[in-house]
């Protein structure tokens, strides 16, 4: 039983570890990459990437092996995904250096077409490239898109990036929460199927650039995300809250209006004054006044059924002692001092008596005669 118990636990921990996050939304979800000691997908869907040269480094929270750092020489990330008209990403990147090349996140094919590529350019601002030029031909594109943010991105500081494009081709771009692109005007097909979605690395055909920065906790959409959402991943939590409360045999929660019969901890989402999803939990205590859930294993009560009076056994220090009838209404409250209770005046019929000590409260089913 031990060694199953081990066992069990060994296997929740390995689950655990290889869990999806939360507040990462599943819904539409097509690769999360948190760099947990490898570039595997835990989105569900295989999306596995392939880590060429990158190490692994500490995280923005100081976790070991959690993220992967690029040396700017011939590091990157690659994995192959379709490119979709709607898309979000999100990813975090601590700048080590500035250059012309430091792209972020590059989807594209290696004639320029397709979802674009994001970087932080030699002044520290962000940067998004969209390009749908047709043909794979050389001399450049007519019609790119270039979206600059006027934010500076500040070196060796971890920050966090979100895009998302609508079908309309709305572009919204969000840093550390906060939305520096807004852009309505991009038209452009930028769907050419399945492309190799890159971190670190700019193919700009003929050349190869790569990227001199940190990059930790990837995550790909097939759909735009919402600003709670995006609050979510900044804040690597739901919003949470928790409500303990005590009631008798049962207890409807105003969240859900579902009724708990049993103790314990239940969870439920609703929707918070900002508009977002809020994680509630419910520490629920009942005290049962129900007949069958009572019988404590040490307390004796003598006689039982009890005619005029009675005493406690197996209760080391009783701090109070009270009556209840069946709806849970006190009846007596009795002298401690007394050491044999009296039940006299009591109309016969079924009670429970409520013995508190200085640790618990013992209730136990008793008949008056
Ligand atoms: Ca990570
Ligand atoms: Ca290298």
């Amino acid at each position: 039983m031990k060694n199953l118990a081990i066992f069990s636990f060994l296997l929740f921990s390995f689950i655990t570890n290889a869990q999806l996050p939360n507040y990462v939304p599943t819904n539409g979800l097509v690769g999360w990459w948190p760099f947990s000691g490898n570039s595997n997908d835990l989105s569900g869907n295989a999306n596995d990437g392939i880590i060429t040269g990158a190490t692994l480094t500490n995280d923005r929270n100081g976790a070991i092996d959690a993220a992967y750092y690029f040396d700017g020489v011939d590091d990157y990330f690659d994995v192959s995904l379709d490119q979709m008209d709607s898309f979000s990403i999100s990813i975090w990147v601590e700048n080590i250096s500035n250059s012309s090349t430091n792209i972020i996140w590059q989807h594209k094919n290696n004639c320029v077409r397709g979802g674009g590529y994001m970087l932080i350019n030699n002044q520290g601002q962000l940067r998004l490239y969209t390009q749908n030029c047709g043909e794979c031909s050389p001399g450049g594109c007519s019609n790119d898109v270039d979206l600059s943010s006027v934010s500076t991105i500040t070196l060796n500081t971890w920050n966090h990036f979100v895009l998302t494009k609508n079908a309309q081709g709305r572009i919204m771009i969000y840093l550390n929460n906060m939305l520096v692109i807004d852009n309505t005007n991009v038209i452009q097909n930028l769907n050419y199927g399945i492309q190799t979605f890159s971190i670190g690395k700019w193919h700009d055909e003929p050349d190869l650039y790569f990227t001199h920065a940190k990059k930790d906790d990837i995550g790909f959409w097939s759909r735009v995300l919402s600003s709670c959402e995006i609050t979510n991943l900044y804040n690597a939590q739901v919003p949470t809250s928790t409500q303990t409360q005590t009631a008798l045999d049962s207890y409807t929660w105003p969240v859900n209006n579902q009724t708990y019969t049993q103790s314990g901890t239940y969870s439920d989402t609703l929707v918070n004054a900002a508009g977002c999803d809020s994680l509630i939990t419910l520490n629920l205590s009942l005290e049962y006044t129900g007949v069958d859930e009572l019988q404590e294993e040490s307390i004796f009560i003598s006689p039982n059924p009890i005619t005029s009076s009675f005493t406690i056994s197996g209760v080391e220090q009783i701090v109070s002692l009270s009556l209840k009838d069946l709806s849970g209404k006190l009846i007596k409250t009795f002298d401690i001092q007394d050491k044999n209770y009296s039940v006299s005046y009591i109309t016969s019929g079924v009670y429970f008596l409520e013995v508190r000590d200085e640790i618990r409260t013992y209730i136990v089913k008793v008949v008056k005669e």
